[in-house]
């Protein structure tokens, strides 16, 4: 499947170079070889439900994150790549009134667990805004999470649009770290662009997914909706979000493989509020800082990336900054109120704050700052290895440099972050003699391990995670859907019929 995952980026990537970079690639759905079953058997369900075909498809990338946990929503950069597993959205409009009740939205999926859904599109912002808390969020709420960010940043009225018709395949293991919300969300929002033929590119639109994602509950940083729109095939990129959203395409070394292993531990990040908790304590401690170095609006800086740019130093200075002005034992509300010199409430009634218990958990500002700081460098550094010239040498001294990264990423995580898992953690160490180096990808808290090894290990690496991870843990045949070997593919893609 790889091949054919090879020829249609190859074709992308010359459509997209003829007109226009920040266009949405659009491809004839027959140039999507290797599919051609699946589209079948979708486009059946599509027709058992809305006894109709679809008109329009979508396909949206999950990805994995080489390196740059954690630091989007500081404001630093990141490394991911998008993966070939994805989400298809495939649907139908109707331009006549056919109801008397305003735009219908219908919903169906191809998987088993997730039911059918309908609603007025009038309706879709109060059902985000009335969603049960606490709880995981039913599939729906990630789609409609895409469509009103669409709808809501088009400057045409979409008057006649009166029924949209959609059935969803997603392929991106959910609640493993690779992003399946965001593939969702994303091809959500793209198909909502198609129906009501709007025109933005892939920068827009990812800033809009990354913005309507956040309806979902959770304070995400943007990563994962820009690598979503933006990837391109054989590249990883350098993607940041300050002063504004930029992709800069890294070649990885040509020996380089990535695999990637589901711990089959999972993380549904809207569930809980372990991911905000950490947004939060990034703020605070950026607040902190701030105030103690005398900025006057020190509330305005809710980004450690924001901060150290107005101080105008070094990221190596930044970390002393932390020993300086953080210490080590957890921080309560009562006294991060006290240092900015505020009122409990007032600081609980922040936005944000007032969506986390910050009472009930202990706030590890120093351990969390520390760890951006030292994550953002590692990004940079790792950037810099790939775009290193070997001399016409072999690239395994690359390897070895990039692998430390990663595992001093995943210690970093583990330890300074506390997002790892038990499950990765055990994954990680049966990884280590296979390996250059593995880390934890996406948010953690269970999820997938991405590692990097040499082309010639990869059969005994996964013979070694087949019998002692899978087998010994899950039994027979869980290994089978749990490990791929990846290459950076394509971003979201328009495919005609
Ligand atoms: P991740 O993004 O790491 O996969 P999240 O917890 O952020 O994990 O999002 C997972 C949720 O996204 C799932 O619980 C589900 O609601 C939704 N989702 C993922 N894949 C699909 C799919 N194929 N169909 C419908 N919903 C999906
Ligand atoms: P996942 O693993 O997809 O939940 C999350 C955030 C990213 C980023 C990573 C950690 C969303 C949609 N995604 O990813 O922005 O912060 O965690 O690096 O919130
Ligand atoms: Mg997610």
């Amino acid at each position: 499947s790889m091949s054919h995952h090879d020829r249609m980026s190859a074709d992308s990537t010359k459509i997209l170079d003829a007109v226009d970079a920040d266009h949405i690639p659009e491809l004839p759905l027959a140039c999507w070889k290797g599919q051609e079953a699946r589209v079948a058997k979708c486009q059946e369900h599509f027709k058992n439900k809305f006894q109709a075909s679809p008109t329009f498809y979508i396909r949206v990338p999950g990805r994995v994150n080489l390196i740059g946990e954690h630091i989007d929503y500081c404001g630093y950069g990141v490394f991911p790549m998008a993966i070939e597993h994805d989400v298809l959205v495939m649907g139908k409009t109707e331009t006549k009134p056919c109801s008397s009740r305003g735009p219908v939205l219908r919903l169906t999926n191809v998987g088993n667990e997730f039911d059918d859904f309908e609603c007025s599109v009038d309706d879709i912002r109060s059902i985000l805004e009335n969603r049960e808390q606490g709880v995981a969020p039913s599939w729906h709420l990630y789609y409609l999470c895409g469509v009103l960010g669409t709808i809501e940043n088009m400057n045409k009225k979409e008057g006649d649009v009166y029924l949209t018709e959609i059935c969803v395949d997603g392929r991106v293991p959910p609640r493993a770290g690779l992003s399946s919300s965001s593939a969702l969300v994303c091809a959500a929002a793209l198909a909502t662009l198609v129906a009501y033929q709007g025109k933005f590119g892939r920068k827009e639109m990812a800033n809009i997914c990354a913005k309507s994602e956040r309806y979902i509950g959770t304070e995400g940083g943007g990563m994962d909706q820009a690598i979503a729109f933006m990837a391109t095939a054989g590249t990883a990129q350098l993607i940041e979000f300050v002063p504004k959203l930029n992709g800069e395409k890294v070649v990885l070394p040509e020996n380089a493989v990535f695999v990637i292993a589901n711990s089959r531990a999972e993380a549904n990040k809207a569930a809980s509020s372990c991911y905000n908790v950490r947004v939060a304590e990034c703020r605070s401690a950026a607040w902190i800082i701030a105030k103690k170095e005398g900025i006057s609006n020190f509330l305005d800086i809710i980004k450690l990336k924001t901060l150290q740019q107005k101080l105008g130093v070094s990221l190596k200075e930044m970390s002393k900054l932390v020993s300086k002005y953080l210490h080590e034992e957890p921080y309560t509300v009562k006294e991060i109120a006290e240092i900015l010199g505020m009122d409990v409430e007032e600081l609980k009634s922040m936005p944000l704050m007032a969506k986390i218990n910050v009472a009930e958990v202990p706030l590890k500002l120093h351990q969390r700052a520390k760890h951006v700081f030292e994550e953002a460098e590692r990004v940079y550094e790792f950037k810099k290895i790939c775009e290193s010239n070997t001399d016409g040498g072999d690239d395994s001294s690359k390897l070895s440099e990039l692998g430390k990264l990663m595992c001093a990423s995943h210690t970093s995580l583990r330890d300074l972050f506390e997002c790892s898992h038990p499950r990765l953690d055990e994954l990680i160490e049966l990884s280590r003699p296979f390996t250059h180096g593995v880390r934890l990808t996406g948010a953690g808290w269970g999820g997938c391990i991405v590692a990097l090894l040499d082309r010639s290990r990869v059969q005994n690496y996964l013979q070694c995670l087949e019998e002692k991870y899978y087998v010994k843990n899950f039994g027979q045949s869980s290994f089978e859907n749990s490990v791929f070997v990846t290459q950076p593919g394509n971003g979201a893609t328009i495919l005609v019929d």
